[in-house]
C-alpha cells in the first residue's frame, strides 16, 4: 500500500515534465484575449489560471478530476480529497492509510483555544475559524523548513504536512467554535475512530438518533470541497501562497474572502433570507405571495442569496444533490418547502428582472434548510462548515502549486486613462 505523501512523489516528476513541456512548446499560443468590460467586471471569463483539481463547466457544473461533483455525492469528504490531490479515488488502503494520518495530527494546541476564548463571544464564527487556522502557523513545517533553507523542489513536501496538519484540526477547532458561540456548553471529546465527516458532526453535540445529521455533514463536506481555482476564496489563498507564505497563512487568507456575502456567506444570508419569508407569512407562503416579496427585495436593491453565479449557467448540481437529500429527509419541514418554492420562482422572476446573468440556485441557496432542519440552527456558523470543506479544495491546490513551482502571483495594472489610450478613447484628464 502507498501512502499519499509516496504517490505524490511518485507523480510529480511527471507532473512538472508534462506542465514544463507544455510550456516549452506553446509558450507564445493565446488562450485568452482580454476586452475593457472583463478589465473593469472583475476579470471574469478571463483565463489566467490553471488548476488541475477541478473545473467548473457553465453548463455542468462542478466536475473534480473528471468525475462530475453528482457522481461523488456518495463519497467520505476523505476520499474526495484524496482525490482532488492525486487525481485518483484511493482504495480501501490508501483511505485507512490517509484517515490514520488525520487521526494522527489531530490534537488541537491549547493556545489555539486561548486565542479563541481571549476573542469577544459574539465575534462572527468565520472571524474566529480563520483566527484558529492563523494561530496554528505557530507550527508551521513550511515556513521552519523554508528558514533552514529548503530546496525548492520539497516545497510541496512540506505544504502537505502543514495541510494534513491543518485538514486533521478543523473539525475539532470548528465544532469548538460552536460550543463556544453559541454557548451550548464544553467542548465534546473526539471520536477518533469515526470518519472525518461523522466525528465531526459528533463533536458538534446535536441530536442525531439516526444518522442523518452524520449524512448531511458527509455530504456537505463532500459538495463543498473545491470549485476551480478563480472563486474568491481559492484565489486568495492560490495569491498569498505564491508569496512562499506557510499553508496556514494562505488559507487564513482565503477563508477571509469565503466569509463575505457574495461568496460562502450567502448561505447564512439565504437561510436568514427564508426564515424572513417564514416569519412574514406565518409559514409557506403562496406562490402570488412568495413572487411578490421577491419582486420587492430586488426593488430594494437587494439580492436574491443563493441565485446567480459568475460561471455557472444552470442549476448548481450542488443544489441538486442537497435537493434530492432534503426530498429524502424533510419534504415536509416549512423551510424547505419555502426553499423549494423559491427554485419554482426565483429563476423565472430573475429572467424578467433581466440583470442577473444567471438566474439558477447555487449551493448557499438550499444547504442551509438542511442544517436547520437538523436543529443546527444558529445560521452565523454556516460559513465555517463551507470553510471546513474548502480547506480540502484550497490546500490541494497549494500543494500541487508548489509541486509545479508556480510563481508569485502579479498581473499587470494600469490607470484608466491608460486603458482609454490603449482601445484609443478619449479620458478627460481634468
Ligand atoms: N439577485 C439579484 N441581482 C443579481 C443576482 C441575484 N441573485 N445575481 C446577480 N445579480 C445582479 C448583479 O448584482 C449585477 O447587478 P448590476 O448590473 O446592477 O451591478 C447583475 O445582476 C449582473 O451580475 P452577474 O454578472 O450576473 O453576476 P456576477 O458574476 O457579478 O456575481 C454573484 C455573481 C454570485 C456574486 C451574484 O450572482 C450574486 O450576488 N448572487 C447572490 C449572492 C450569492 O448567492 N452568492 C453565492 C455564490 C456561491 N458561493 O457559494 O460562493
Ligand atoms: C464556490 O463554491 O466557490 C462558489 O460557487 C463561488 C464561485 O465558484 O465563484
Amino acid at each position: 500500500m502507498e501512502s499519499l505523501r509516496h504517490k505524490l512523489r511518485r507523480q510529480i516528476p511527471a507532473l512538472r515534465k508534462e506542465t514544463h513541456d507544455l510550456i516549452e512548446a506553446c509558450s507564445s499560443k493565446v488562450v485568452s484575449q482580454v476586452t475593457v468590460s472583463q478589465v473593469f467586471g472583475g476579470m471574469r471569463g478571463v483565463i489566467g489560471l490553471v488548476c488541475d483539481t477541478s473545473l467548473v463547466e457553465p453548463d455542468q457544473g462542478l466536475i473534480i478530476r473528471g468525475i462530475p461533483i453528482g457522481k461523488l455525492a456518495d463519497r467520505l469528504p476523505e476520499e474526495v480529497f484524496y482525490l482532488l490531490i492525486t487525481g485518483d479515488l484511493p482504495d480501501s488502503a490508501e483511505l485507512k492509510a490517509l484517515q490514520d494520518d488525520l487521526r494522527d495530527c489531530a490534537r488541537v494546541p491549547r493556545y489555539v483555544w486561548d486565542v479563541l476564548s481571549a476573542l469577544p463571544s459574539d465575534s462572527h464564527p468565520m472571524t474566529m475559524f480563520s483566527t484558529a487556522i492563523l494561530a496554528l502557523e505557530h507550527d508551521s513545517v513550511f515556513r521552519r523548513r523554508y528558514a533552514q533553507g529548503m530546496h525548492k523542489d520539497e516545497y510541496w513536501g512540506a505544504a502537505l504536512e502543514d495541510s494534513l496538519q491543518l485538514l486533521a484540526k478543523l473539525p475539532e477547532i470548528a465544532a469548538g467554535i460552536y460550543r463556544l458561540h453559541t454557548g451550548k456548553g464544553t467542548r465534546i471529546p473526539s471520536r477518533p475512530e469515526l470518519d472525518w465527516g461523522a466525528n465531526f458532526a459528533h463533536m458538534l453535540g446535536l441530536p442525531d438518533p439516526d444518522g442523518g445529521f452524520a449524512r448531511l455533514m458527509r455530504l456537505y463536506l463532500t459538495l463543498h470541497s473545491d470549485h476551480e481555482g478563480g472563486n474568491v476564496s481559492a484565489f486568495t489563498c492560490h495569491t498569498v501562497g505564491s508569496a512562499l507564505s506557510s499553508p496556514f497563512l494562505a488559507v487564513s487568507a482565503g477563508m477571509n474572502g469565503l466569509a463575505g456575502p457574495l461568496h460562502g456567506l450567502a448561505n447564512q444570508e439565504c437561510l436568514h433570507f427564508v426564515l424572513e419569508i417564514e416569519d412574514k407569512f406565518g409559514g409557506a407562503p403562496s406562490d402570488a405571495q412568495l413572487s411578490e416579496f421577491i419582486w420587492n427585495k430586488l426593488k430594494e436593491g437587494s439580492v436574491v442569496p443563493g441565485y446567480g453565479h459568475a460561471v455557472l449557467r444552470v442549476t448548481d448540481p450542488r443544489f441538486t444533490a442537497f435537493h434530492a437529500f432534503g426530498e429524502r429527509c424533510c419534504a415536509s419541514d416549512d423551510v424547505f418547502k419555502i426553499v423549494d418554492r423559491l427554485y419554482a420562482l426565483t429563476p423565472g422572476i430573475l429572467k424578467a428582472h433581466g440583470h442577473a446573468k444567471d438566474p439558477w440556485p447555487n449551493v448557499d441557496a438550499i444547504s442551509g434548510s438542511l442544517l436547520y432542519h437538523y436543529g443546527l440552527k444558529e445560521f452565523d456558523y454556516y460559513t465555517v462548515l463551507f470553510g471546513v470543506s474548502r480547506a480540502m479544495g484550497m490546500t490541494a491546490q497549494l500543494v500541487i502549486n508548489r509541486a509545479l513551482g508556480a510563481p508569485i502571483i502579479r498581473p499587470k495594472s494600469v490607470t484608466t486613462a491608460r486603458i482609454a489610450d490603449l482601445v484609443g478613447a478619449f479620458v478627460d484628464a481634468a
